[in-house]
Formats: structure tokens, sequence, C-alpha cells
């Protein structure tokens, strides 16, 4: 399999944000969704609420690996088990794997791996607010985003909640590595475009985004 290492390929939209439209072709996307698919009839898609409110968030949520995060009443946290289920996320698939090595920009012999798989998925109404992914003891790590199905319309900001931002058409089989001086960048998604993609039967978007969460 080639590399394709942030420096030498795609769009670089702020510092240490890279974009690489069409990473995944279809057949990858497929494969990717299959995975996805079967981890979820593990561990199914659960429904976050948001912390002190209870109130639920639109998108829904499951996730791979050693760790995943999960937000309830209690709050936002990484936890190794389903909320729901209390099992054990499933492993992470060799696909994603592969993927973090090909495209994290994280070089050999570091071996960082990813601890987090969250998988988002989101119906035709759902968005995600502005916010910082600053769960992370290890913020240093870049986070990487894989997009599947409809097209979702990306917000990246800066450092501070009102600073300019950004927009990006994200789609089915693109990557985003959020590392350096972006990786604590405001970002949400302002909706998705129902129809736009006929990756998912159902329609809508699954975004698998792959953290490291401990100082390795
Ligand atoms: C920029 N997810 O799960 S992925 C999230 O499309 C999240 O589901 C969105 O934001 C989604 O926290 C956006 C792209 C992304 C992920 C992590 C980032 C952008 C980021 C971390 C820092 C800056
Ligand atoms: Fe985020």
């Amino acid at each position: 399999m080639s590399t394709c290492p942030p420096s030498t390929a795609g769009l670089k939209p702020a510092p240490g944000a890279h974009w690489f439209p069409g990473a995944l072709d279809r057949m990858a996307q497929e494969d990717l969704l299959s995975a996805v698919r079967h981890i979820l009839v593990q561990a199914p898609l659960f429904a976050p609420t948001m912390p002190r409110t209870g109130k639920p968030l639109s998108v829904r949520m499951s996730n791979c690996g050693p760790l995943g995060w999960v937000s309830d009443s209690e709050g936002y946290r990484y936890q190794s088990f389903h909320p729901d289920t209390r099992q054990p996320w499933p492993a992470m698939p060799q696909q994603v794997l592969d993927i973090w090595s090909r495209f994290s920009g994280i070089r050999e012999p570091e071996a960082i791996l990813p601890e987090a798989c969250l998988i988002n998925y989101y119906g035709a109404d759902a968005r995600m607010s502005l916010h910082q992914d600053r769960d992370e003891a290890d913020l240093t790590a870049p986070v990487l985003s894989i997009s599947l199905g409809d097209i979702a319309l990306f917000r990246l900001g800066g450092l501070e909640r009102g600073a300019p931002s950004q927009s990006f058409r994200l789609e089915s089989g693109d990557i985003f590595v959020l590392g350096g001086e972006s990786r604590l960048a405001f970002h949400g998604v302002d909706r998705i475009i129902p129809g736009s993609s006929t990756l998912l039967r159902e329609g809508g978007r699954f975004n698998l985004t792959l953290r490291r969460v401990n100082v390795a």
C-alpha cells in the first residue's frame, strides 16, 4: 500500500489541517462501511445527551477501539465500554488502522496508534454545533476524520470561538487530518445534504473520528 503523508499531498486549508478529497475510492468506502455495520451490530448507535441539561444531541454515536467517547448527564468522557450494553467496544478494524498509518502523518517508528474511533451518524436533520475537542490527555497527536455517505457542510474556525471560519463540503471518502495548530480549532457540522450520496441505503452520513487519548 502506498503512503500519502499530509506534508506531500492533499490540501492545506489551515496550519496543521490537511484535507484529502476523494482519499477513499468507492470500493474502499464500501469495504469500510461494511466494517462499520459489523461494529454497529455489536455496539449499536446510542443517543448521547448533553451534560447538565440531558438534552439529546442530534447525532447518534458508537465507538470502536480500546476507548470510546460518550456523553450523558454525568458529562463527557472516554470509557472502555458501551453506555447501554456495558460491553467493551469492538476492536478497531484493520481498514481503519491502515488509514491512520497512511494519512495521520505520524512516521514510523513512532507507531502512535489511535485509541478511540468515534462513529457519528447524521440523519437528515442532524448537526454538530461549534466546539473544540479537548477531552484527550494527548493534545499533540492529530485527529483524523473519515466521511461516508451524504455530504456534510463542515465549518473550521480558529482557536477562539469568534474567529473567522471556513466552510468545506466533506464528501463520502474524504479524509481530514487536524494536527498542530488546528488540533484545538473550533469546528462543527452546519448540516448535511440529504440524498447527496448513494453509499448508505438508509441515507445520512457516518463520520469516523480517530483519536489518540492518552499520552503514549
Ligand atoms: C477540527 N465530528 O466528533 S469531523 C467530533 O463530521 C466532530 O462528525 C465532526 O467534530 C463530524 O468531535 C467533524 C472533523 C474534525 C474532527 C476533529 C477535529 C475536525 C476537527 C478536531 C480539531 C479540529
Ligand atoms: Fe469535534
